[in-house]
């Protein structure tokens, strides 16, 4: 996606908070947070669009392509200056705590002068918002709540904005003179969901022309620290980036080492000091003679080491050492094995892009199969009928097969589908006739999140129960950093699933992340399938596919574990159910 589509996205956002934190016009404030979604999700790079390609974008009339323009020529926009110059950063930076909302945030400032999360904490603590209009316990008490999501996230980056800012910086070091290699190492090697600060790590002979590369980038706020082989920035993303600059023949070593992670290094040091050797970030050395034994290659050291390489989505000391040693690491699936998408959404529900666009995507993207799958009826802001669905029907069963798909023969087959809605009592919006006709379900808890355990289990298991239901969508529904995942009993989910050949879901948007790899890592002992989906709402969002792969490997999944990375047939045998 270009990256100018994010920033004005961000900035129609930004606008959109502004207006509703300081009592504008809700209707005004809805029409850019629409435009905000669209623009993130259009598939040009808005910089190069003139007024009327811009007004072309879903949800975007006149003013705002004007304002759109007048950011790309000049990097501001007056309107947004005009309001951001009448509230304090503190008032914006409380919107960030999830159920404050901004007209909430704004009355604490007007009332109560509070303009930090720190301070809105403090007057919870002294009982002193239950006194404001619009305010009382329970409110306090979400909002504390919504104060210990934000903190429990501790300012940790979601995978894809720290992997856009990583990617781009590896291409500009690249390109210096003398950096003979480049590559992000740390937890967004290993593909955690969330990455505390980015590391690159770069091998040339001399580290000043690299450094001095790194420090002028032009998100680049502060340097926080400087030395001969380290340095360390502050960004306008959120994010702080240590480089590091180390002589190409320690490139494989220091790779290893600055990977991690910090648990995964400790075993590996482990049996270094068993055979007489020392591992650091310049290389295995002899203990007794100081000589290098090896440094160039990951490859190397591992198998110096007595092991075979292993992938950095297992560095985590969860059993691959031992794995290693018995020759027994799994064969990860790779975003390459995927051979389609089964939960993506189309503009008849909330989807930006129509039908047509999201298949020739899929197609370009190389898949055999895609499953469309719109919302269903009792998600009632999505107006969906059985009418409507079964005219969708009709035009996914005219597409089947007519876009070309890269590398491969035949056309895309195209499968309709639905996302389900899982009601409070573990039922779903349609009868079992009308399911009857999908090709696949996929069913996901949308509503009633804080039921008791037990009742969030049953509903669970009762879906999986459902003979039309294929997969269970994002099963936890947490939003990272926003919402916890619903307290059910897990266990007994994914025994459900094992049963009755229900699959489970692995949500690949990075907001969600859903199962998560510790999850993962249990249900595939009870023995159940996942299906790795992008749960695209605009053609971007697809390849969102690499961070579901990557939550995947971290969960030690092969591609016979994943069903959509199976041949058409198999997949279909399995919607089946049995039946
Ligand atoms: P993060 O940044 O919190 O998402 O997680 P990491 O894993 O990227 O951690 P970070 O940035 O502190 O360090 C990057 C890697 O460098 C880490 O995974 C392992 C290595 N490392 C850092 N400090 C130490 C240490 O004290 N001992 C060892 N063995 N390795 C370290
Ligand atoms: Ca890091
Ligand atoms: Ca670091
Ligand atoms: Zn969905």
């Amino acid at each position: 996606m270009a990256r100018s589509n994010d920033e004005v996205a961000a900035l129609l956002q930004e606008y959109a908070d502004l207006i509703s934190i300081t009592g504008g016009d809700a209707f005004k404030a809805r029409v850019y947070e629409k435009a905000a979604r669209s623009v993130g999700g259009h598939h040009a790079d808005v910089a190069a669009l003139d007024l009327k390609g811009l007004q072309e974008i879903p949800n975007v009339g006149k003013s705002i392509a004007r304002k759109v323009r007048e950011y790309v020529d000049s990097g501001t926009v007056a309107a947004v200056e005009e309001l951001r110059s009448r509230i304090p950063d503190g008032v914006r930076r409380l919107t960030a705590v999830p159920t404050l909302g901004p007209k909430k945030a704004m009355a604490v400032y007007e009332e109560l002068g509070v303009s930090s999360v720190a301070e809105l904490a403090d007057a919870i603590r002294d009982e002193r918002l239950r006194d404001l209009r619009g305010f009382g316990p329970k409110t306090e008490e979400n909002i504390l709540h919504g104060i210990e999501l934000l903190r429990a996230s501790g300012g940790r980056a979601h995978i894809d904005v720290a992997m856009e800012l990583a990617e781009d910086i590896v291409r500009v070091l690249s390109a210096v003179p003398g950096c003979e290699r480049c590559a992000h190492a740390g937890s967004l090697r290993r593909m955690r969901e969330t990455i505390g600060d980015i590391d690159i790590l770069a091998a040339a002979e001399e580290s000043a022309p690299v450094m001095k590369a790194f420090t002028g980038l032009p998100y680049v706020t502060e340097v926080i620290g400087q030395g001969g082989t380290k340095t360390s920035v502050r960004t306008g993303r959120g994010l702080d980036v240590d480089l590091r600059v180390v002589p190409p023949d320690s490139w494989g070593a220091a790779l290893q080492y600055f990977t991690g992670s910090k648990a995964h290094n400790i075993r590996t040091r482990e049996r270094a000091v068993h055979q007489k050797l020392k591992l650091s970030e310049y290389g295995l050395f002899d203990v007794e003679s100081g000589e290098k034994i090896v440094s160039g290659t990951e490859e190397e050291v591992y198998e110096r080491l007595g092991l075979p390489w292993i992938p950095p989505t297992l560095r985590e000391d969860r059993g691959e050492i031992e794995a290693g040693l018995r020759g027994d690491l799994p064969e990860l699936v790779a975003e390459d094995d995927l051979r389609g998408d089964l939960h993506t959404h189309t503009d008849l529900t909330d989807g930006l892009a129509p039908l047509e666009e999201m298949a020739e995507a899929a197609a370009a993207r190389g898949y055999a199969y895609y499953a469309i799958t719109d919302h269903a009826p009792d998600l009632a802001m999505q107006r969906m009928t059985n009418e409507r669905m079964l005219a969708q029907r009709e035009r996914v069963r005219a597409l089947d097969g007519t876009y070309p798909t890269k590398g491969r023969r035949g056309g895309l087959r195209l499968l309709h589908g639905t996302e389900l809605n899982i009601g409070p009592e573990g039922e779903v919006d349609w009868p079992d006739d009308f399911l009857a006709g999908f090709d696949l379900c996929v069913a996901s808890v949308h509503s009633h999140f804080r039921q008791s355990r037990e009742q969030l289990t049953r509903r669970l298991v009762r879906a999986c129960e459902n003979p039309y239901v294929n997969i269970i969508g994002h099963p936890t529904t947490r939003l990272i950093g926003k919402r916890p995942a619903i307290d059910a009993d897990l266990d007994a989910v994914f025994a459900a699933c094992a049963r009755t050949g229900t699959a489970l879901e692995i949500n690949a948007h990075p907001d969600r992340l859903d199962l998560r790899d510790e999850d993962i890592l249990r249900a595939r002992r009870h023995g159940v399938r996942f299906a790795v989906n992008s749960d695209a709402h605009a053609v971007p969002h697809l390849a969102h596919m690499r961070y579901g792969i990557g939550t995947a490997r971290r969960g030690w999944l092969t591609g016979d574990d994943v069903i959509n990375t199976w041949p058409e047939r198999r997949l279909r045998s399995f919607l089946r159910k049995g039946g």
